[in-house]
Formats: structure tokens, sequence, C-alpha cells
């Protein structure tokens, strides 16, 4: 039987948040994937975005802010077989895990980071994150933002990261097949998704919707230079779908095998390692 991943907590989202269409995406790409629930692990940090994971019945780590990729990782090194999701706001990703990022896409670690990309620290109620864009007057920055924003996509293609997309939270059907082809991407894979926030946000669904368009076959995610082009693209529109792929030969944590202990991930073992503890 096919699991549904449904449990019975209701999200503390506002109504009508398009956090409801990721986890909706992701949800699907779990079903297409005919995983099962204890063979998948969410982890995430802290904000609106890293509640996703209390919203699915499977494994959940919810840590702290801007530290689900160093957890996603440690899981990751003891127990290969599991597939490792991080889901994670902007704010919690790319400032305070900003340092993780660089990391991870260098260790080319074998998971997946949805990052739900609203361009503000929206549980705390709507102050700049990292990649508000210069100008922005928010509730602290009221007198517009000074920094210049991060490009994500652009920074993870110049650092060769292995698997780099952007999905929109308005097409969960898309959304849920670029899961996929993250998933089962071997090597770290990389997520941006636009997710507007109703309450706090600047832009909303319709001017995204003006703006998007999605890359079809005739584009090639294997050159690097069109990929820095397509990246780069922003105020006019704005590209979706997967920007750069590039199979790399060294993905944690296999390249690591003689330094990683199996007994690490035997349960018999951890148990009597625990009992030492008591
Ligand atoms: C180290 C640390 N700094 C600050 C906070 C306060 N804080 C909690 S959530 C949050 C913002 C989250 O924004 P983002 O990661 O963009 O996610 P969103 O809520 O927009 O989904 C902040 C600043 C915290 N919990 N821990
Ligand atoms: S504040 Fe924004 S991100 Fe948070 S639940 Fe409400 S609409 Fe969603």
């Amino acid at each position: 039987m096919k699991e549904s991943f449904d449990n019975k907590i209701k999200p503390a989202w506002c109504n009508g948040c398009t956090n409801f269409g990721i986890l909706t995406a992701v949800k699907k790409a779990f079903i297409k994937l005919d995983l099962p629930a204890n063979k998948i692990v969410l982890v995430s940090g802290i904000g609106q975005a890293a509640k996703l994971p209390h919203y699915l019945n499977c494994n959940v780590f919810n840590g702290l802010h801007g530290r689900a990729l160093p957890v996603a990782t440690g899981i990751k090194a003891v127990n290969p077989q599991l597939t490792v999701v991080t889901t994670c706001g902007d704010g919690d990703f790319y400032g305070e895990g900003g340092n993780h990022f660089l990391h991870t896409i260098r260790r080319n670690t074998n998971i997946t980071s949805l990052v739900h990309n609203n361009q503000v620290y929206a549980l705390t109620k709507g102050q700049a994150s990292p990649t508000t864009e210069l100008g922005t007057k928010t509730r602290l920055q009221f007198d517009g933002v000074k920094e210049e924003p991060l490009n994500p996509l652009l920074l993870a293609i110049t650092m060769n990261c292995s698997f780099v997309a952007r999905g929109f939270a308005g097409n969960i059907e898309h959304l849920s097949d670029l899961i996929v082809e993250a998933i089962n991407h071997k090597g770290f894979s990389l997520i941006d998704i636009i997710q507007p926030c109703i309450t706090f946000g600047i832009r909303q669904v319709p001017y995204f919707k003006e703006k998007i368009y999605y890359l079809d076959k005739s584009y090639d995610p294997t050159d690097k230079y069109e990929a820095i082009k397509k990246a780069q693209e922003w105020e006019q529109k704005i590209p979706i779908g997967v920007l750069f792929k590039i199979n790399k030969k060294n993905i944690f944590p296999e390249k690591e095998k003689n330094l990683i202990d199996e007994n690490l991930f035997n349960k018999d073992v951890v148990e009597e390692l625990i009992n030492t503890f008591k």
C-alpha cells in the first residue's frame, strides 16, 4: 500500500499561505517516488518554512535556526540509505545557515534542500532577509534595505553545485516533479522556491505569475555559462526549472567510506553505546 504521508496536525500558517502549496508538492513527490515514510527524514531550522516537517508523517528533525544542514549531513553520514531533505526559509538557509550552505556545496552531500524564498523573515514579522532587494522598505528597514541581495542560484552555480533549480509554490505539479528530480539526483541538490508571503511579503503571487517562464527541453542545464546568465534573470523575467546540473564523482558520504564507521548505524552497537551512559 502506498504511503499517504498525511498526519492530523493542522498547519500553523496564515490561511492562504503559499507554504501550503509546497507542503502538497513535497507530499506528492514522496508519493511519486514511492518511498516508505520510515526511509525519509525531513530536517529544518526555525521559521514558517521550517514548520513544514511537522505536517508530514515521516521522520523529522526540527533543529536550531540556520542549522538544518549540519544535522542533515550527520544523518546522511550515519545512514546513507535514508532520503534526507531540508526545508527552510531564505533567512534560515542563506542567512543564519549561509556558511553551511557554502560548505554543503563543496562537500557535495547527497541530500536535497528546499528553500522557501519569500524574501523576508516571516515568522518574526517581516524584517529583511538576505534575498530582500535593495531599497525595499520593511517594518524594520523603514528607510529601505541598504545591503545588496544574495543571488543564491548564481552563487551555487559558480561553485559548481551539482543540481540547482528554481520552483514556484504556485505550481504544485511542476514543483513536485522538480523535487522528484532533485531527490533522484546523486549529489547535493538545491531548489530555491518562490514562496510569496501573503502577510509580510513585498511581492505577491500575481507579480510572479507575470514574470515567470518555464525552461523547456531546448535549454541545456549542463552549460554553465548559460546557467550563469539564466540565474541573473530576475527584473524582467524569471526562469523556473533546472538551471544547472552536473554529475560529480565525489559525493558525500560515499567518498568518505573509509572514515565512516558502519557500526554507527548498527542498532545493537548503538544501543550498547547508549547503555554505557546509563
Ligand atoms: C539564532 C537565532 N536568531 C534569530 C532567531 C529568531 N528567528 C526565528 S524565526 C526567524 C526568521 C525566519 O525567517 P526565514 O528563515 O526566512 O523563514 P520564514 O519564517 O520566512 O519561513 C528569526 C530571525 C532565532 N530563533 N535564532
Ligand atoms: S506570515 Fe507569511 S509565510 Fe508565515 S504563514 Fe503567514 S503568509 Fe505564510
